[in-house]
This record gives C-alpha cells, sequence and structure tokens, in this order.
C-alpha cells in the first residue's frame, strides 16, 4: 500500500522494512500492535487512518539507539539542555521525533508530534496525539492493573483515557522514586482539570 506522497515518500512495507532494521523483534511486534491500535482508535474518532498507521509504526523508530546518538542530537538541532538529564525513557519520543523526520522522510508536523509526545503526553494534543499516546498505553499485549480501565475509558472518550493515563504514569514514577519529566506533571494537571471524573 503507498501512503499519500506528503505523509510518506513510498509504500507501508518500505516503511516497515526501514522500522524492523532498528528494533529487536519483540518491539518491532510491538509497533505493529500500537499501528493497529491507533487505527481502530483512528477510525472511532473520525481521524486520519493513513496518519495514524505512520505515527504507529514510527513512535518507538529510535528506542533501541545508543546515548550518545541522543547527545549528539541535542547539540545538533539545539534541543533544550535540560533533555540532558534524563534518558532514553524521555529522548526517544522527544528527540526521536527528530531522526523519524531526518532519516524517514516523514514531515507532517502533527505524526511528528504524535511521535514526540507519545511517552510524556502534552498539555494541548491532536486527537492524533492523544490517539498514539493512548494505543501505545492499552495495545493487547500490555498488561497491568488498571490497562482493562484505560481501555474502557479510551473506549467511552480518548480524552478520559488521556486523563487516565497521566495520572497512572505519574503515580508509578513517584512510587518508584523515578524524577519525573516536568511536561508528564503539565499533561496531569491538563488533563485531570479537563477530565476531574476519571
Ligand atoms: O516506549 P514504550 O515502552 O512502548 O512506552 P513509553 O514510550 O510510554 O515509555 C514508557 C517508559 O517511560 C516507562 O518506563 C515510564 C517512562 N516514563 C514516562 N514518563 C516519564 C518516564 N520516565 C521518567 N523518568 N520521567 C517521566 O516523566
Ligand atoms: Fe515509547
Ligand atoms: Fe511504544
Amino acid at each position: 500500500m503507498t501512503y499519500t506522497e506528503h505523509l510518506f515518500p513510498g509504500t507501508r512495507e518500505e516503511l516497515l522494512a526501514k522500522i524492523e532494521k532498528q528494533l529487536k523483534p519483540k518491539r518491532f511486534q510491538h509497533v505493529l500492535r500500537v499501528e493497529q491500535t491507533a487505527i481502530q482508535l483512528a477510525q472511532a474518532n473520525h481521524v486520519d487512518l493513513e496518519k495514524a498507521s505512520i505515527a504507529g509504526l514510527t513512535h518507538d523508530y529510535a528506542k533501541q539507539r545508543p546515548d550518545e546518538d541522543f547527545i549528539q542530537a541535542i547539540h545538533d538541532y539545539a534541543m533544550d539542555p535540560a533533555l540532558l538529564t534524563y534518558g532514553n525513557a524521555i529522548w526517544h519520543g522527544v528527540v526521536g521525533a527528530e531522526f523519524v523526520k531526518r532519516e524517514l522522510g516523514v514531515m507532517d508536523e502533527d505524526i511528528l508530534n504524535a511521535v514526540r509526545h507519545h511517552t510524556t503526553g502534552a498539555v494541548y494534543m491532536t486527537k492524533l496525539e492523544q490517539i498514539v499516546y493512548m494505543a501505545d498505553f492499552i495495545e493487547p499485549a500490555r498488561d497491568f492493573p488498571g490497562v482493562d480501565r484505560a481501555r474502557e475509558l479510551t473506549a467511552q472518550d480518548l480524552g478520559r483515557g488521556v486523563a487516565y493515563q497521566a495520572q497512572h504514569t505519574l503515580a508509578y514514577l513517584v512510587a518508584k522514586n523515578q524524577p519525573v519529566y516536568p511536561k508528564s506533571i503539565e499533561t496531569y494537571n491538563a488533563w485531570i482539570r479537563r477530565y476531574p471524573t476519571i
């Protein structure tokens, strides 16, 4: 299947081949499940299916790159130096989007923002960004306490799913003594105000 030219210059199979080269088989299978989940959410929420496919497939493109690549990119692209105090968990989305753009030729900012924000969320997220954020959290192989509630809320209302995930992730990080990226806190604050009844 050939994508609309301005979204990706080639076929889905060509995109898959480039992504598969970057990832271990388990991670590649996760990416395929996120794509399918994102397409389903896109159908339910009247969002462009090709964008959902490309964003789902590319969201973890940079997940298995060495730290040096990210550190180099943060300098080369003059990104926020505060990023350097985090690690792969934050870099693979925020900095990974730059690799998706430059190496895969994906120029659509809505898709790139979905990759950028797929781990931390953001205060303002398009439907596509919300879809990739949620698809990553609820894809069929995800199994953690609360995942069924997340699936239920997301089916009801995408925004409620976002609020639930933001709260769940923040609570998880705090419980594990992990530093929280400020954007993750901003995401929680914004979405819990919009959806106080999750
Ligand atoms: O890449 P995936 O495993 O598919 O999922 P993801 O991109 O949502 O990344 C999940 C990891 O990122 C998980 O181990 C929690 C971590 N994470 C999410 N938000 C933050 C974070 N880690 C830190 N230190 N700070 C955050 O705000
Ligand atoms: Fe990820
Ligand atoms: Fe993922």
